[in-house]
């Protein structure tokens, strides 16, 4: 009988289709017996890739499968894990997943090895949801990010700075312990030095990852402009087929339209939205109402004109609009295969022709796209950008306290800032921490 913490579980681990191999994963206490009894061998080297012969348990042969077992702790999920590599086709899996249940494995839950190998300190939660977002990543740009997080940079930030608050803490409530001549007098000053340091770090990987999180899900880019300038011209040239209905009549576009682009190894979501223009009729202005929606949601918005028309007073509102606004603005003068009347004193005015060719505008795009890559270690998730917020926002507090020198209030949000920031990489634990750090600083008490 498996005891519930040891319950071996099984699944498969290749896409639901045809393919050259399937991949079945066991893992548990008894992962090597119950693949002993369907490989009818005595054994299994660790580590070695064996050809074995699957069998049922009646003794029926199913398929020949490459074996490796990895012998716990040295395995994906910390426990002994056996891998069946089978030929691919979704039967031949399903038929040994199902001899593998009978043996006495249950099926696994979504996510349940990487639980099992995050309970057995085989990966931080900054990893966990690095190779979860891996997997459903749309980009070259997203690859590399989620890479380096797997890698382990982002675990390192976050516990380099958790490692410091945790030594803060451990310095105010001794200070609160014990006679204040037993510590340096400039401790005060040092920690504060040192919180300030950490607060404009959390800021700053807070903004940068706000800016940048387009990498990971794709820019938004909304096309704005008063009605009949080409914005579904653009859009449908964009894509390179006929997405959105295009006529000479102003108040074509009245829904939002969304679609998915790769520009060079970026993905972006483009959005084209009704003209805005003033005493449009109900229905447009309801669409109108969307196309500001767009813009404040955008990463990068194109600003588009019909450069074949003289520049009027709804041009001049879009011109409004996107002047003061606090990201990419792609100032774009369309029709620029007619007579060009439209005046715009701007720099970087991108003439072209959605008729034509929307090369120009692509190239710009992806150069902007390109410059937005960084080397910088940039938080993943929402989760994660809220935990740095949030931490962020108790050492601010504590800086206050420290100075009003209420140690007790201040030393609160300092444990607030570390359960926070331990939400990236693994929940805090409280005692055994500072027990650690108490252990470390030989106050000889
Ligand atoms: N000559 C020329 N005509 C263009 C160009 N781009 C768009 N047009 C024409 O301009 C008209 C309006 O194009 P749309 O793409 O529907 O314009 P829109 O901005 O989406 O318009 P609304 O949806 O009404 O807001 C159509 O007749 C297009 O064929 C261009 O580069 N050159
Ligand atoms: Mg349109």
């Amino acid at each position: 009988m498996i005891s519930l913490k040891n319950e071996t579980i099984a699944a498969i681990a290749t896409a639901n289709g045809i393919g050259s191999i399937g991949v079945i994963r066991l893992s548990g206490a008894d992962a090597l017996n119950i693949s002993l009894k369907l490989t009818k061998k005595s054994e299994l080297m660790p580590r070695m890739a064996t050809l074995c012969k699957i069998y049922s348990l009646d003794g029926e042969f199913l398929d020949e499968a490459i074996m490796i077992y990895f012998k716990a702790p040295a395995s994906f999920t910390g426990e002994d894990v056996v891998e069946f590599q089978m030929h691919g086709g979704y039967m031949v899996a399903r038929m040994i997943l199902n001899e593998l249940l009978s043996a006495g494995a249950r099926l696994a839950r979504g996510g349940e090895f990487s639980h099992r190998a995050f309970l057995n300190d085989k990966m931080d939660l900054a990893k966990a949801n690095a190779i979860q977002s891996l997997i459903n990543a749309k980009s070259e740009g997203a690859v590399k990010i989620l890479a380096r997080q797997m890698r382990g940079d982002l675990s390192k930030y976050a516990n380099e700075l958790r490692a410091e608050l945790v030594k803060t803490l451990a310095f105010v409530e001794t200070s609160i312990d014990y006679a204040d001549d037993d510590l340096p007098s400039d401790l005060m000053s040092q920690i504060s030095e040192m919180l300030s340091q950490n607060h404009a770090k959390l800021e700053r990987i807070v903004a940068l990852s706000k800016s940048r999180q387009g990498l990971i899900e794709g820019f938004k880019i909304a096309i704005v402009g008063k009605p009949n300038v080409g914005k579904s011209s653009i859009l449908n040239a964009l894509l390179s087929y006929e997405r959105a209905i295009i006529s000479d009549e102003a108040g074509t576009t009245r829904d939002r339209i969304e679609e998915n682009l790769n520009i060079g190894t970026h993905l972006v979501r483009i959005i084209d939205t009704a003209g805005i223009r003033k005493n449009a009729g109900n229905v447009e202005n309801i669409g109108i109402s969307y196309s500001l929606k767009a813009i404040e949601e955008a990463d990068i918005v194109l600003a588009v004109f019909d450069g074949s028309n003289f520049k009027d007073e709804q041009d001049e509102r879009i011109l409004e609009l996107v002047s003061d606004l606090n990201k990419k603005v792609f100032f774009v003068l369309n029709k620029s295969d007619l007579d060009i009347k439209f005046e715009l004193e701007l720099p970087d005015v991108l003439k072209i022709s959605a008729k034509n060719s929307t090369e120009l505008l692509v190239s710009e795009i992806e150069q902007y796209l390109n410059s937005q890559d960084s080397d910088e270690i940039i938080l993943s998730s929402s989760m994660q950008i809220n935990s740095c917020m949030d931490a962020s926002n108790a050492i601010k507090r504590a800086l206050e306290l420290l100075n009003e020198s209420e140690l007790e209030l201040f030393a609160y949000e300092i444990n607030s800032a570390i359960k926070h920031i331990s939400m990236i990489t693994k929940p805090f634990e409280r005692n055994e921490i500072l027990d650690e750090m108490f252990s470390s600083f030989c106050l000889g008490k």
